[in-house]
C-alpha cells in the first residue's frame, strides 16, 4: 500500500513536470501601454494568434495595461513570475536591467541584430538580469521626437521642463533641460498645470492620451529607434514544451515584422498632426547634425556608465557599422 502510494506520487510529479502530457497551459499577460496603443493592439493580435494556434496546449490570458499594473512595475512582475509575458519598453525597467535602454540606440534592423549576435548578447543579460527572455521586438522604422507647448529656435533646452523615461533623459540634460520622469499616464496632466513644457515620445501616438490638445511643436529631427518588445519569463519559458515555444516564436516572427505596417502609421500620424495645428520646428544644417550627435553621444555615455561590463560590447552591436 505504502509503495503505492508513493508510485503514484512519483507519477503525479512526473505528469506535474512533464507539459507534453500535461493539460493546457495559461500563462499570464500584462502591457507597459495603454490598450488604445499601436503596441498594445499589436501585443492583443499576437495574443489571439497564439490562442488559435495554441487551443488545447497553450492559453493566454490577458490582463490588462496601465490600469492594471503600472508601467515601471513591469519588470519585477516578469522577474518573479507575478506575470509570464509581457510587451513592454526597456525604458521602463531599466532600474533592473539598464542594458535595455541600448535598444533605442540600435542603428540596424532587427533582423541584422538577430544576424550580428546583438539580440543573442541582449538575451544572456534578459536571462541574468531580469529572469527573461527576449522573444521579439514589435517596432521599427520609427523614431522619438521633443514635442514642446513653447518654441525653441536652436538645439537648447535650457529653461524648459521636461517629461522624460530614461529614453530621453541624458539627451535632454546635455541639452540643458530640466528633467523629470513620469509614466505616460501623467503627461497630460503634467502638460495642463504646466508643469512640463514638453515631453519625449515617438513620432506616432499622441492622439491615444490626448496630448494633441496640449501639445504645440514637434522638434525635428527625430531621434534614435523606438522598441517595445515581447518578453516571456525565462521559468515559464522553460517549463514549456518544444511545440508550445514554437507556438510563441511563430507568433513573435510575425509580430517582429509583418503585424504592423510602422512606416505608414507613421506618416499618416504625422499627417494628423500638422492637421491637429502641432507645428513642426526643424532644426537645420549644423543644428540638426549637433542635436542628432548629441543624442547618440549622451545615450551611449549613459549606458557605458551604467553598465562598465556590457556598455561598450553593445555599442559595437548597435551602433551603425562603420
Ligand atoms: O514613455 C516613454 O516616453 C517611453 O520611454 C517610450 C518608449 C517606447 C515607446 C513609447 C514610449
Amino acid at each position: 500500500m505504502r509503495f503505492r502510494a508513493l508510485a503514484l506520487a512519483a507519477l503525479g510529479l512526473a505528469l506535474a513536470a512533464s507539459p507534453s502530457r500535461a493539460q493546457e497551459v495559461t500563462l499570464k499577460a500584462i502591457a507597459g501601454f495603454a490598450e488604445q496603443t499601436a503596441y498594445t493592439k499589436g501585443f492583443v493580435q499576437f495574443i489571439e494568434r497564439v490562442n488559435a494556434a495554441g487551443k488545447g496546449t497553450l492559453k493566454i490570458n490577458f490582463i490588462g495595461g496601465p490600469k492594471a499594473m503600472p508601467p515601471f512595475e513591469v519588470g519585477n512582475a516578469l522577474k518573479a513570475g507575478v506575470v509570464d509575458i509581457a510587451s513592454v519598453t526597456g525604458a521602463f525597467y531599466t532600474n533592473l536591467m539598464p542594458e535595455a535602454d541600448a535598444w533605442k540606440l540600435a542603428e540596424r534592423p532587427i533582423a541584422d541584430l538577430r544576424k550580428n549576435g546583438a539580440v543573442e548578447a541582449m538575451d544572456k543579460i534578459y536571462g541574468q538580469k531580469l529572469n527573461a527572455v527576449y522573444l521579439a521586438r514589435q517596432t521599427r522604422d520609427t523614431p522619438f521626437h521633443l514635442y514642446l507647448t513653447k518654441p525653441i529656435s536652436k538645439p537648447d533646452l535650457t529653461g524648459l521642463k521636461l517629461r522624460i523615461t530614461p529614453v530621453y533623459r541624458d539627451f535632454f540634460a546635455a541639452l540643458g533641460g530640466t528633467v523629470v520622469q513620469t509614466a505616460p499616464g501623467e503627461v497630460y496632466t503634467a502638460l495642463e498645470r504646466g508643469v512640463v513644457d514638453g515631453y519625449g515620445w515617438p513620432i506616432h501616438g499622441i492622439f491615444d492620451l490626448g496630448w494633441h490638445e496640449k501639445t504645440k511643436y514637434r522638434v525635428d529631427p527625430g531621434f534614435y529607434s523606438v522598441e517595445v518588445s515581447v518578453l516571456v519569463n525565462k521559468a515559464t519559458w522553460d517549463k514549456l514544451n518544444a511545440a508550445q515555444r514554437k507556438i510563441l516564436s511563430d507568433a513573435g516572427a510575425w509580430l517582429e515584422t509583418d503585424a504592423t505596417d510602422w512606416k505608414a502609421y507613421n506618416a499618416q500620424e504625422t499627417e494628423a498632426q500638422a492637421k491637429a495645428g502641432i507645428q513642426t520646428i526643424t532644426l537645420q544644417g549644423a543644428d540638426a547634425e549637433a542635436f542628432r550627435a548629441k543624442a547618440y553621444e549622451a545615450g551611449w555615455a549613459g549606458i557605458i556608465k551604467q553598465s562598465p561590463e556590457h556598455g561598450a560590447k553593445l555599442k559595437d552591436l548597435f551602433a551603425k557599422a562603420p
